[in-house]
């Protein structure tokens, strides 16, 4: 007993001191704010699945060691109801159930909430098979951005991040929304380090934001099977400084006004 308790005390306080090195259980700790809330869902089930687990394999072990067969075959006491036991084992799940259900719903408002005022709109076109981002200009003169890939993809096996795939880029600490949508097929538009995954589907439009709270380069994927290159479908997400996000778009700008068209990178 007292063993455990003092294992316990030094895991506890090997999580406090380590700080951030606190397990993700599987999961990333989400680069948006939206993300985040995920990820705090995630852990709570995590550790509710593991109380429940050490409740049902302590009482296992405890019942295997504890009436083991000793000697003598003596049949032990029997009986066959308990009601205050099963009143218990049924309420218990049913609270654990609610509890579960009540963070869910609360942490999928949050993060399917969007912003009456984004800062930018970028619509999110999946195609067979590739993406198009195409940004809203913001003061509603100027040509919106497009950046777009080649619907036949050039580099097979090239990881996401690679600048063959399109790359998708946001201001950091500002809310962005998203306008997905298809063209043909059920596309899955999903960036695993903002733990956010939403269907692209033809003749839907899927609105949602990313308020990014990390700076770096994230990869996407398509998680539908939609095709012969399905697997091409990659893409990248680049979340930077307000200011290198402004000079980006105004260059975009620069050069599709040039060229006429959107840019295919
Ligand atoms: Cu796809």
């Amino acid at each position: 007993m007292r063993r455990g308790r003092v294992a316990l005390a030094l895991l506890g306080g090997a999580l406090l001191l380590g700080g951030c090195k606190a397990p993700t259980f599987g999961a990333f700790r989400g680069a948006t704010t939206q993300g985040r809330d995920e990820f705090k869902l995630w852990v709570g089930f995590v550790i509710a699945g593991l109380a429940v687990a050490a409740i049902v394999w302590g009482l296992i072990f405890w019942t295997v060691i504890r009436h083991r067969r000793r000697g003598s075959d003596a049949i032990p006491r029997q009986f066959h109801e308990n009601v205050p036991l099963e009143i218990v084992y049924t309420a218990l799940p049913f609270v654990i159930v609610l509890v579960l259900f009540y963070f869910t719903v609360i942490t999928e408002n949050r993060i399917d909430a969007v912003a009456s005022t984004p800062s930018e709109v970028v619509h999110v076109l999946g195609f067979r098979w590739g993406w198009s981002f195409t940004y809203d200009s913001s003061d509603g003169r100027s040509q919106g951005v497009q950046i777009a890939t080649a619907a036949q993809p050039a580099a097979l096996a090239q990881p996401a991040t690679s600048a063959q795939y399109p790359q998708l880029v946001l201001p950091v600490g500002e809310t962005t929304r998203v306008v997905l949508t298809s063209a043909d097929v059920v596309h899955g538009f999903y960036v695993p380090a903002f733990n956010f995954s939403r269907y692209a589907q033809p003749g839907v439009v899927n609105r949602f934001d990313f308020t990014p709270t990390t700076i770096g380069v994230f990869r996407g994927q398509c998680t539908q099977y939609c095709g012969l290159y399905h697997s091409e479908m990659l893409f990248s997400v680049k979340v930077v400084s307000r200011s290198d996000f402004t000079h980006w778009l105004a260059a975009q700008q620069a050069s599709q006004a040039r060229s006429g068209s959107g840019a295919t990178t």
